[in-house]
């Protein structure tokens, strides 16, 4: 099945790794997968090389069962040892680089070296605190009184024609986008839908899965306690 195939269907979990962050990437993993996450993203704002990127999903994959994308912060994050990627480009940085200008670089990179990576097209909506992610793409990130911003973003990405929207609150953000800016994007936005971060309870799994998103994503939870990634993909499964 292609990867753009799996995601679209249902609601599902993916545990989020960052190489940078967590060196015992391969517990993490494990614990994932144990818990029933339905696939890994690797990536992170800083700090990543190519080879060590290779190497990561090159690990991963020997103990997984299920997709393991990649989830760029730059390009040397990279590899074809992955099953697709999510090519994203920022739609409320201030900055073309992070709009277009690093996806003209990678495209050439994927076209050139990585041909048989499956590209997603998304659309990267940073919200709330938008985290370093906020930070380093030089995003104004979307006020979480203004739901209706934030689907007026979906909306453009639905025109353009972007295989996905990711509604990014940042990594380690204090609040998960709330519920109401979930429902009012996946209302704008008919095809991919990705939400991530500052989830860290099963409750808070469930009020975010209720309104139908097509991917939920943890990754400071899954660094910091991995044990409690059942409950999470538990409340996921549950909603449904
Ligand atoms: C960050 O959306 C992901 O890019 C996950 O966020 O680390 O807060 O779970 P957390």
């Amino acid at each position: 099945m292609k990867l753009y195939e799996y995601l679209v269907e249902g609601v599902k979990h993916f545990t989020l790794i960052d190489p940078d962050k967590s060196v015992d990437y391969l517990r993490i993993a494990k614990h994932a997968l144990d818990a029933g996450t339905d696939g890994i993203l690797v990536g992170g704002s800083l700090g990543i090389r190519e080879s060590q990127m290779a190497q990561v999903v090159r690990d991963i994959k020997t103990m997984a069962h299920v997709p393991v994308v990649l989830f760029p912060g730059s390009l040397t994050q990279l590899t074809e040892e992955a099953d697709g990627v999510l090519f994203l480009s920022v739609l409320n940085s201030l900055d073309p680089y992070f709009i277009v200008g690093a996806q003209v670089q990678g495209a050439v990179l994927l076209a050139k070296h990585f041909p048989r990576l499956e590209a997603i097209s998304t659309a990267y909506i940073l919200v709330g605190d938008g985290g370093a992610a906020g930070f380093i793409s030089m995003s104004r990130p979307i006020p979480y009184t203004r739901p209706d911003i934030a689907a007026a973003y979906a909306l453009a990405a639905s025109y353009i024609g972007f295989k996905a929207v990711y509604l990014e609150a940042g990594s380690g953000a204090p609040q998960p986008a709330p519920p109401e800016m979930v429902r009012a994007v996946r209302k704008a936005f008919p095809r991919i839908l990705i939400v991530g971060g500052g989830i860290r309870s099963g409750e808070a799994a469930s009020a975010v899965a209720r309104e139908k998103p097509n991917v939920i994503v943890t990754g400071t939870l899954a660094e910091e306690r991995p044990e409690k990634l059942g409950e999470i993909v538990k409340a996921i499964k549950s909603g449904l």
